[in-house]
Formats: structure tokens, sequence, C-alpha cells
């Protein structure tokens, strides 16, 4: 167990107007921001970021989605970071996101769906660090 996740804000949630409230919600469940910043994703590095997911029928879409505007990307900090986070975030399927969760209250689509987080410890230090530098933490 590490102290350190990594999510991203996607493109659907910042272009409704979501940053706020969904900054709002991450820091009263008391998580810390690390590092923050928003950028508009290259296709090239969506693809390679959720090259995981390279099988699956929703990949090209994917991609193209996640580069289709800007988006928020952030390292936070709490202590059981990982698994409090995706609780956070609630279910893939918004559908099916326990309520007053993250995708619950704001994503409506199981590919738009509001805000990524990471799925293990180790896939937060690999994806905090193909954002950011050691010299843009604090
Ligand atoms: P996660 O974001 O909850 O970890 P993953 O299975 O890792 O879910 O999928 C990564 C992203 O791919 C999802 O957040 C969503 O944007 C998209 N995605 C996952 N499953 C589907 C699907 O069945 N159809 C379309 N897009 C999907
Ligand atoms: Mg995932």
């Amino acid at each position: 167990m590490t102290n350190i996740t990594f999510t991203m804000i996607k493109p659907d949630a910042v272009s409704n107007g979501y940053i706020g409230p969904i900054l709002a919600k991450i820091n009263e469940a008391g998580f810390r921001i690390v590092a923050m910043k928003y950028f508009h994703l290259e296709p090239e590095k969506a693809a390679e970021f959720y090259a995981v997911h390279k099988e699956r029928p929703f990949y090209n879409d994917l991609v193209k989605y996640m580069s289709s505007g800007p988006i928020v990307a952030a390292i936070l900090e709490k202590e059981n970071a990982v698994e409090d986070f995706r609780t956070l975030i609630g279910a893939t399927d918004p559908s099916k996101a326990a309520p007053g969760t993250i995708r619950n209250l704001f994503a409506k689509s199981i590919d738009a769906n509001a805000i990524h987080g990471s799925d293990s410890d180790a896939n937060a230090g690999i994806e905090g660090s193909f954002f950011f530098s050691q010299m843009e933490r604090f």
C-alpha cells in the first residue's frame, strides 16, 4: 500500500463545467493535490497511456475521446489512496456507480465517464510519472 494515486478529469467532465465540483469532492474526501495540470492530451500520448487496452473493442474510440478536449491530470496523496479513490469515483459504468460517487454524479456513459483513477499502486506510480517529472511534485 502506498499513499499516492493518479487521476484525470476527462474531457466530458471538463467541457460540462465539472472541474470545480469534482475537485471539491476530492478535497472533501481527504486527498491532497501533490501535482496538477490542465492540458490537451495528444492522440499519440492517449494511445500510449491506454496501451493496456489495445486489444479491447473500444480502444480507438477511447483514444479519440481522451484527446477530444482538455483534461486535468493530478497526483493525489492520502492514506490508502488507490483503493479509497476508486471507491470515491465509483464503477466504470456510471449507471452502476454507487450514489454519491463522482461517476454517479458527473458521468453519463461508460465511455465518457468523467474521471480516471489508477487501479494499483504500481500503476499509480507508472501513470503519475507518465505526466509529471519529479520537479513538478510538491
Ligand atoms: P476504469 O477507468 O474504471 O479503470 P477500465 O476498464 O480500465 O475502467 O477502462 C478504461 C476506460 O475505457 C474507462 O474509464 C472508459 O472510459 C473506457 N471503457 C471501459 N469499458 C468500456 C466499454 O465497454 N465501452 C466503452 N468504453 C469503455
Ligand atoms: Mg482502469
